[in-house]
């Protein structure tokens, strides 16, 4: 075709070479590359111009599920017993369908039963115990009571007891006896197996920068964001940048806070991390959820960050505030991205999980896909907000699930879920040191939403990107960094919602 001659020879005059498949591009979108400075670039790939288009990524973003502060509820019991019975409700509207809960009755009709029949009962489990000789028993909730449920040490799923947490919702099987069940099984909500929705770009996944704390490293997130402008082809395909929170350090998040900032003013913090984030190209959108050091209500759900204390990151045009947890989709990729406040409850009530836990982070977030739930457990370590209606539940499934909050990247691919821990940009805290925790800072996760691949880049000053690239979808990476990770347990602290 002539024009394409045209274009090459052009190009070729100011010494740019260029792919084939960008050529092909060209000749269908002959205007991307008008009033281009391609100074210093060397060959035009088809990475670069797909994101010069603005309208194929306009066109695939939606955001599905965004929390808004809706209900003034006072906290009171009744405000919690509306709460609860909505998690019933949502958890119990999944596993009623499941083929394993056969003669599924409520708990108050247990004790009427004649003899030994098989049943089934979904409830929320109200309190469990060991007993002296190994059996597990379990106070199950459903809205018309509370039945006894036993797992005999012996029974094949008496292993799956150790996953269990208070509040959580399962589905019991057993023989009833006399208001108890002998379990026979015991089901978890859990997600289905979820194809991979196939996309064009690469989505970069960020969290707990910490802007405005001394142990902030902002050399080498500036090296992050060169990166990102740099004219290589990962970069070039980058179309998205999901934030999940703890965007700033904050002001009086602990005690003695004080002395740990370079920058003490909440709005002067989101000042300089707007500042950072408007050198990224302007083709990219961003995604920016809240964390426990934001400037958003503490209870969760976290609604996005209120305009009055980060005006300078709303007007940035191509930044989207967003709630924790939000549901966002991009070119047909459901990505559910959650700080993460909770990982430190659901790490202390999992006994597999309080020793390396922490290191493991992506191990917690099965847990919670496995319960459709971000916050099982109703503890002193994080709280919720008690709407009529569970927004914590996992309702609808993504195909990436992102969190952050422990400071140490994580990933896994559970039923064709890609899991991510996006780490930190903050060094390692005093408060860190004392619990005796070693973050993993200023490694950057991102995820080719063409073949699902989740890869790993290192931007600390030891570190080369790209560090790692795994086609497993996270797996194998996990394993490597599992064996990277070091092996020190990590005492509990039991002093307040934090630090
Ligand atoms: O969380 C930074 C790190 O500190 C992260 O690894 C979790 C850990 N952390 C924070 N709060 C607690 C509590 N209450 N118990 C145990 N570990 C905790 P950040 O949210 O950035 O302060
Ligand atoms: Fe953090
Ligand atoms: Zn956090």
């Amino acid at each position: 075709m002539a024009s394409g001659e045209r274009l090459v020879t052009s190009l070729l005059e100011r010494g740019v070479m260029i792919e084939p498949e960008a050529l092909a591009y060209l000749i269908h979108h002959p205007d991307v590359l008008e009033g281009r400075d391609l100074t210093g670039m060397e060959t035009v790939t088809i990475g670069f111009l797909q994101r010069l288009t603005p309208p194929l990524a306009d066109a695939g973003i939606r955001i599905l599920e965004n929390y808004q502060e809706r209900f003034n509820t006072k906290g009171e019991v009744a405000d919690f017993l509306n709460y609860f019975n909505s998690r019933y409700q949502k958890l119990a509207a999944l596993l009623r369908n499941r083929p394993d809960m056969k003669n599924l009755i409520s708990a108050n009709k247990i004790a009427k039963l004649a003899g030994r029949e098989e049943v089934s009962v979904i409830g929320l489990i109200y309190d469990r115990h060991d007993t002296p000789t190994g059996h597990t028993i379990l106070n199950v909730e459903d809205q018309t009571g509370i039945v006894k449920v036993m797992i005999s040490k012996n029974s094949p799923v008496h292993k799956r007891t150790a996953e269990l947490v208070v509040d959580e919702a399962i589905g019991v099987r057993g023989q009833a006896g006399r208001n108890i069940i002998f379990a026979e099984d015991l089901i978890f909500p859990d997600v289905p197996s979820v194809p991979w929705s196939q996309g064009q770009s690469i989505g970069v996944f960020l969290s707990d920068i910490h802007v405005g704390s001394k142990n902030f490293m902002e050399e080498e997130f500036k090296s992050f964001i060169s990166w990102l402008k740099s004219n290589d082809d990962i970069p070039h395909r980058v179309r998205y940048v999901f934030i999940a929170g703890d965007l700033v350090d904050g002001v009086g998040v602990y005690k003695g806070q004080q002395k740990d900032l370079e920058i003490t003013d909440i709005e002067k913090q989101y000042d300089r991390f707007a500042e950072l984030l408007a050198e990224i190209p302007k083709e990219l959108k961003i995604f920016v959820a809240p964390g426990n050091h934001d400037a958003s209500r503490e209870a969760e759900p976290q609604p996005a960050i209120p305009s009055q204390f980060a005006p300078k990151l709303y007007e940035l045009k191509n930044v989207t505030m967003v709630s924790s947890p939000a549901f966002i989709q991009v070119e047909g990729i459901g990505i559910l991205m959650y700080h993460g406040t909770s990982l430190d409850s659901v790490i202390d009530s999992i006994p597999s999980l309080r020793k390396t836990g922490y290191y493991n982070p992506h191990q917690a977030m099965i847990q919670q896909l496995r319960k459709r739930h971000l916050m099982p457990s109703y503890g002193e370590k994080a709280r919720i907000f008690p709407d009529p209606e569970d927004n914590l539940v996992i309702g609808r499934i993504p195909n990436i699930f992102h969190s952050g909050h422990v400071h140490s990247i994580g990933f896994s691919n559970y039923k064709g879920i890609r899991i991510i821990n996006s780490g930190t940009f903050q060094q390692r805290t005093a408060f860190q040191v004392k619990i005796g925790h070693h973050p993993t800072p200023c490694k950057v996760p991102y995820v080719d939403f063409q073949t699902g691949d989740v890869a790993l880049l290192d931007f600390s000053k030891e570190g080369q990107h790209p560090l790692e690239h795994t086609p497993t979808g996270g797996a194998q990476l996990s394993q490597q960094l599992a064996k990277a990770a070091p092996q020190i347990s990590i005492p509990q602290t039991n002093g307040g919602t934090n630090k």
